[in-house]
């Protein structure tokens, strides 16, 4: 379905004909524009960015090329087309009509999944916001912009339902969403990593490929939503996420590609040499991944949650593709997973499949991630190197679920709270690496240049050359 970019909010929701909620909406538009301005990308409000629009929904021609000033971006709002007579696909209500409107007993539990994923997306920009300034080349800069105006459209995507489906709750809501901030002592944002900060590069190619992938896997199972416009609109955003989870994977693949290069000029594998020569060493690499695989972990909820096992029984959250399951009942059946048996040992438990399914879900993310770096371990490889990257033990440094603050190393083994103490400043970033890391990012903006620390893409963006100036900054 195409999108109207005659309205004042684009979108293909037939609007229009809905005049309340086109007023109210018009209302939070320059909200977001005051809330963009001050939180956003800051300092580029002027700049000719080379973005990519939504211009219809459906799975090939989607995306519209263009050079835009990001404020300019037109935001709106836009479901994926409707599945005629669509069924609930899971749960309780397995088989029955999909919801086109809230059902009265679970529009709390509704409201809340769409704030806290709605929450998620303005945080993200938040944290972005001073990356710009360091750049390592013009071709990041855009795709850093990209995923920032993206972001941004899915947070109009949560604030569409919010308005159309929840009331005056669902307005002051998406008020709300506007002024909690990341990181903010009074209001942060409400789940843990969207709150730490992001001020380097290699934080943000680690963000775009760990915590963007468990977005992929939150937004699949809510596409499965027995409410309707929920589960159109996240089957949309989707289509959005897979470049940012790109950006964050072949980030990472050129910083690991420049590093080896970096080591075969000084025939030396000396963190300190590697460092001296501009590049990042993999030892420090591997500390950025450990600190945000295992904040991402925490994303999925704990392992045993009754709130998981309602909304799978309602309807209203599934799994990521449902239909490839056999069974989407659940009502049998158990999960094992261990668990700290208190006494410095593990137990096995075993859960009921529904409460189980945070678990279930986490799970196929850690396999998802291991696909990078088996990506990753393979340039190390063919650079003749043995040292290799590898995911954390998910029992490290958890701060939700049953490992939440048990003192586990990388490699899932209980080891002492003195340990751990004194040994943790090793395993994620210290307070030395991040001054490192920020000391490099320098920002390059020459077409076609690049950081020291990071090799070139293997190619432009929509088949242009790498030396387009992809932001024009005057
Ligand atoms: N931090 O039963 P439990 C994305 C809370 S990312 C803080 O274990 P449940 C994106 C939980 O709220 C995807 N609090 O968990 C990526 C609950 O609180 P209450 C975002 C946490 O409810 C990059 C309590 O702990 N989307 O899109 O089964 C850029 C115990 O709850 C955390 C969603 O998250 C945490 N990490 O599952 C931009 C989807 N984890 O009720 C965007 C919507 C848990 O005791 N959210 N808690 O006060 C959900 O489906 C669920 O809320 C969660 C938690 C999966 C997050």
């Amino acid at each position: 379905m195409t999108i109207d970019y005659q309205e004042r909010i684009p979108n293909n929701v037939g609007l229009a004909e809905n005049r309340t909620l086109q007023r109210a909406l018009e209302h939070w538009q320059p909200r977001f524009l005051d809330w963009w301005r001050e939180m956003g990308p800051s300092d580029f409000l002027d700049c000719d960015v080379y973005l990519r629009t939504a211009t219809s929904v459906d799975a090939k021609g989607w995306a519209s090329y263009g050079t835009v000033k990001m404020p300019d971006y037109r935001w709106g709002i836009f479901l994926a087309d409707a599945v005629p007579d669509r069924t609930i696909g899971f749960g309780d209500e397995f088989g029955k009509p999909a919801w086109q409107q809230v059902p009265g007993e679970h529009r709390s539990t509704l409201r809340r999944l769409i704030v806290t994923q709605g929450d998620t997306e303005p945080a993200s920009v938040e944290q972005q916001r001073l990356l710009g300034h360091s750049c390592p080349s013009l071709y990041d800069l855009r795709n850093l912009f990209q995923v920032n105006v993206e972001e941004g459209r899915h947070l109009w995507a949560m604030v569409y339902l919010l308005h159309a489906y929840f009331g005056r709750d669902g307005r002051e809501e998406a008020e709300e969403l506007l002024t909690r901030h990341s990181g903010d002592a009074d209001k942060p944002r409400i789940l843990g990593t969207f709150n730490e900060p992001i001020s380097d590069w290699l934080s943000f190619f680690m963000f775009t490929y760990f915590t963007d992938r468990d977005g992929k896997f939150q937004l699949k199972s809510l596409a499965e939503s027995g409410f309707d416009p929920l589960a159109r609109s996240c089957q949309f955003m989707l289509t959005e996420e897979a470049h940012h989870m790109f950006v964050g994977d072949t980030g990472i693949a050129r910083v690991v590609r420049r590093t080896l290069e970096v080591m075969k000029e000084l025939g030396s594998e000396d963190p300190a040499a590697v460092r001296g020569k501009g590049a990042i060493d993999l030892p420090t690499i591997q500390r950025y991944l450990n600190f945000w695989f295992s904040s991402s972990l925490d994303l999925f909820g704990a392992e045993i949650s009754s709130n998981a096992a309602s909304y799978f029984a309602t309807g209203i959250k599934g799994r990521p593709d449902e239909a490839s399951f056999a069974d989407h009942l659940c009502k049998e059946g158990a999960m094992t997973f261990e668990a700290p048996d208190g006494k410095g040992g593990v137990t096995t438990d075993a859960v009921p499949l529904r409460n189980a399914m945070n678990e279930a879900v986490r799970s196929a993310y850690v396999r998802d991630c291991e696909i990078g770096v088996k990506r990753w371990n393979r340039l190390i490889v063919k650079a003749g190197y043995t040292s290799e990257l590898s995911l954390p033990s998910p029992r490290f440094r958890r701060g939700i679920g049953a490992w939440a603050g048990r003192p586990v190393d990388p490699a899932g083994n209980i080891i002492s709270a003195a340990e751990w103490q004194a040994k943790l400043p090793g395993w994620i970033p210290s307070e030395a690496d991040r001054s490192f890391v920020k000391s490099q990012m320098q920002r390059v903006t020459t077409p076609g240049k690049m950081a020291a620390w990071i090799a070139p893409p293997e190619r432009g963006i929509n088949n242009l050359p790498l030396d387009y100036e992809y932001v024009h900054l005057h």
